[in-house]
Formats: C-alpha cells, sequence, structure tokens
C-alpha cells in the first residue's frame, strides 16, 4: 500500500515537470495587470500567484481540485486534506492509510494546555488556538530539519510531516478551548479509534444533542470551510509567511490571526451576534418589512451587512447553499435559521441598491453560525474557530503543495503615493 509520502513523491516529480514546461513555453506572456485602482484597491482581481489546492470562479464558487464543491459535500475531511494535497480522492486503501497517519498523531502536549488554562478568562478563543499553535512550534519537524541542513527537495516531506501533525491536533485544541474558556468542565481526551470529525464532537462534550446529527453537520462544516483559493488574507498571509522558510506552525497561526478579522472569518461571529439582536428588537419571526428595516438601519449606521458580500463570488456562495439544504432538512421551524432564510430573501435585493456593493448575495458565514447555535454551541466568539478547524487542512495543503514546487518568496513590490501621483500625471 502507499503511503502519502509515496503517493505525493511521485506526483510531485510530474507537478515539478509541467511546471518548468509551463515557465519555459509561456514564461514571458502577461498573466494580469494591475491599474492604479487595483494598487490603491487591495489587488482585487490582480491575477499573480499561484494555488493549485483550490480555485473560486466567481459565477460558480469553491472548486477543489477541479471538483465543484457541490459534489463533495457528502466526503469526510480526510478524503478532503487528501484530496487538496494529492489532486486526487483516496481509493479504500489510501484513505484508510491516510486516516490511520492521522489518528496516530493526536496527542497534543502538557504544555500547551499550561498555557491556554493561564490565559486571561477573557481572551479571544481565536487567540487561544493561534497561541496554542505557536506554543507548538517547537515540535516543527521541518524546523528541526532544515537547522540540521536538509536538502532543498526534501522540504516539502518535512512540511507534510508539520500539516499531518497540525491537522490531527487542532480539533483537540479547538475542543480543549472551548471546554477551557467557557467553563464546560475538564478537558475530553481524544479517542484514538474515531475519524477527525467524530472525535471533535467527542471532545467538544456537548451533553444532550442529537450527536449523529451533530456529527453530520460537522463533517459538513469541516468539509465546506476547508479552502478558497490561495488570494484570501488567510491564504496569503500563510502562504507569505512559509515563503521565508518559516515552518507551517507559523505561518498557520499567522493566516489564522487573518481569519479573526470581521470582514473574513469572523463574520459568522458577527452574523449570529447580528440576527440575535434582530430578533431581541422583532421578536422570533421578524417580518420582511422588519429585515428591510433593519438592513437600513445597519447600512446607514455605517456598518457592514455580516455575512453578505465577497471580494471574489459573484453569486450565491455554494457553501451558504449547503448549510441552508441542510437546516432545511434538519430544522426547517427552528426561528434563527428561519430568520437566516428570510434574510436570503430581504438581504440581496437590499445590497443591490448600494451601487458600490459588488456582490450582495450572502457567504457561507450568512448561515454557518445559525447552525452552529441549533445544536447548542451558544458562545459565538467560538465560531471562528470551529472555520479555523476546518481551514487548516486548506492552509497547510497549500504549504505543503508550496514548498513540493520549490515556491519562491513572495516578495511584490510597493510604490510610494508620489511615485503614483507622478506616474499618472
Ligand atoms: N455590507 C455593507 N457594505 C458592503 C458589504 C456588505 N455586506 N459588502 C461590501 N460592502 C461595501 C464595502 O465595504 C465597500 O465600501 P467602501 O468602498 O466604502 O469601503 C464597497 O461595498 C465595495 O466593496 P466590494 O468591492 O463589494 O467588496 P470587497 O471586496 O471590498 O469586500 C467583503 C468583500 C467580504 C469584505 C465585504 O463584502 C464585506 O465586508 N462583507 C461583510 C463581511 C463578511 O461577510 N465577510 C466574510 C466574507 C467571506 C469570508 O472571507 N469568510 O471568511
Amino acid at each position: 500500500m502507499s503511503t502519502i509520502f509515496d503517493i505525493l513523491s511521485r506526483k510531485i516529480v510530474e507537478w515539478r515537470k509541467e511546471e518548468s514546461a509551463i515557465i519555459e513555453k509561456g514564461g514571458t506572456k502577461v498573466l494580469s495587470q494591475v491599474t492604479v485602482a487595483q494598487a490603491y484597491g487591495g489587488m482585487r482581481g490582480v491575477a499573480s500567484i499561484i494555488c493549485d489546492t483550490s480555485r473560486v470562479p466567481q459565477e460558480q464558487g469553491l472548486i477543489i481540485r477541479e471538483i465543484p464543491l457541490k459534489q463533495l459535500l457528502d466526503k469526510t475531511p480526510e478524503e478532503i486534506f487528501f484530496l487538496l494535497l494529492t489532486a486526487e480522492l483516496p481509493n479504500k486503501d489510501q484513505l484508510a492509510d491516510f486516516s490511520e497517519e492521522i489518528r496516530s498523531r493526536k496527542y497534543v502536549p502538557k504544555y500547551v494546555w499550561d498555557v491556554l488554562k493561564s490565559m486571561p478568562k477573557d481572551s479571544h478563543p481565536m487567540t487561544m488556538l493561534n497561541t496554542a499553535i505557536l506554543v507548538l512550534q517547537k515540535e516543527s519537524v521541518f524546523s528541526k530539519k532544515y537547522d540540521d541542513g536538509m536538502r532543498k527537495e526534501d522540504y516539502w516531506k518535512a512540511t507534510l510531516e508539520d500539516a499531518l501533525n497540525l491537522v490531527a491536533k487542532i480539533p483537540a485544541i479547538a475542543a480543549g478551548i472551548y471546554r477551557i474558556r467557557f467553563n464546560k468542565g475538564d478537558i475530553i481526551a481524544p479517542d484514538p479509534a474515531m475519524d477527525l470529525t467524530g472525535d471533535y464532537v467527542h471532545m467538544l462534550g456537548l451533553g444532550e444533542i442529537n450527536k449523529e446529527e451533530f456529527n453530520d453537520l460537522m463533517r459538513l462544516y469541516l468539509v465546506a470551510h476547508c479552502d478558497h483559493e490561495g488570494g484570501n488574507v488567510s491564504a496569503l498571509t500563510n502562504l507569505t509567511i512559509n515563503s521565508a522558510l518559516s515552518d507551517i506552525y507559523y505561518s498557520l497561526s499567522g493566516g489564522f490571526d487573518g481569519l479573526a478579522g470581521p470582514l473574513h472569518g469572523l463574520a459568522n461571529q458577527e452574523c449570529l451576534k447580528w440576527i440575535l439582536e434582530i430578533m431581541q428588537k422583532y421578536g422570533n419571526a421578524p417580518s420582511k418589512e422588519q429585515l428591510k428595516e433593519i438592513v437600513w438601519n445597519t447600512l446607514n449606521s455605517g456598518k457592514v451587512i455580516p455575512g453578505y458580500g465577497h471580494a471574489v463570488l459573484r453569486v450565491t456562495d455554494p457553501r451558504f447553499e449547503g448549510f441552508l439544504e441542510f437546516g432545511k432538512s434538519h430544522f426547517p421551524e427552528d426561528p434563527i435559521f428561519l430568520t437566516v432564510s428570510r434574510l436570503y430573501d430581504v438581504v440581496p435585493e437590499e445590497l443591490k441598491k448600494v451601487e458600490k456593493i459588488k456582490n450582495p448575495w450572502p457567504n457561507v458565514d450568512a448561515a454557518s453560525g445559525s447552525m452552529l447555535y441549533h445544536y447548542g454551541i451558544k458562545e459565538f466568539s467560538y465560531y471562528t474557530v470551529v472555520f479555523a478547524v476546518s481551514r487548516s487542512l486548506g492552509l497547510t495543503a497549500q504549504a505543503v503543495v508550496n514548498r513540493a514546487m520549490n515556491g519562491p518568496l513572495i516578495r511584490p513590490k510597493s510604490v510610494t503615493s508620489q511615485y503614483v501621483k507622478e506616474f499618472v500625471s
């Protein structure tokens, strides 16, 4: 049976050949240009980095290794991680071997818990997650081997070791953070026999819920948030840090620092907060008129409508649709879910009236928090951590692929405003 290391060893030889051929054939062709407005506008639309794990066409949404997300919604995080890394779904034997690789790496050293327990009681759960990852950095195989003079061709192998270790440990760390931060009792140890989803649910220790249903939601959640091409804040940060040959403990925690922003992963926390405020004001079943009013009140107070809009997408996010379907089939009468659905009927039409907003449609964060809330995770500052557990699959896979392809140091050129002023005149 081939291990993930054997499979990637074979594939990387081909990928490197393909890359050399592309550069040889078309290395001087212009892929993208940058206007002055784009330089001032966060480089939106400038194609200038390579990411092979996934792509996000603006009219389709997430496509992982050329398979649209909608066709992957019944998969497990292990299958998706394998797909992100290798560009193929695993067969039965490969999946069994890969799952075992992950299961055997779950243990989280005690010093991580000591640090987390000593943090201020009001620390944000994302700060705790990023701290835990940084504290674990001393375990980095890449860093140790680099110090020992590892050859460049082997960087990816050490990065893969780090990726497998991180992906295996992050659910335990995330579940531990939930229990420590929200006084849920002792940390629950990982079960070596369980898969990533089952063990995360087990370690959260949520008490009286429909475990089977919640397990299915968590599987969907961990699949849906796994990756979103290479140019978003967390991915680009991860890439940039890793390109300096900082190991992925550094780059992942840096990427997650970006995910913790309200315009990125924190939007799910903001969105549920906003929905609960709406329901506090208008009751369990706000009318469309009331929802319109709240949308305009929010916009007029200078705030964004959380969960709506996107830097790339120009349609409803298929990840949002996945969650909407899940809610419809499992808890269609849940008042929070009903408000999420009703907002979907109202918000896009109102945002279309604001000329500057390029995408009035919902993104993943418009629905995901309401799902967790239904099953009893009511502490919404925790929601971005669940997002991060899933995104660790994509970010670590991107780093492995980048090291495999001998990715360059990321170092775009900056210019001063004075330079641009003279340039435009
Ligand atoms: N509500 C109000 N205004 C919005 C808006 C929204 N939902 N979406 C965009 N706009 C505004 C922008 O703030 C911007 O205004 P200014 O020019 O005054 O700054 C203008 O419309 C143009 O923005 P855009 O080009 O349409 O979108 P951007 O690429 O600049 O930003 C964002 C994309 C996702 C950040 C934006 O749509 C937003 O703030 N949405 C709400 C927050 C959110 O849901 N974030 C999660 C996104 C998905 C994600 O990354 N999850 O992790």
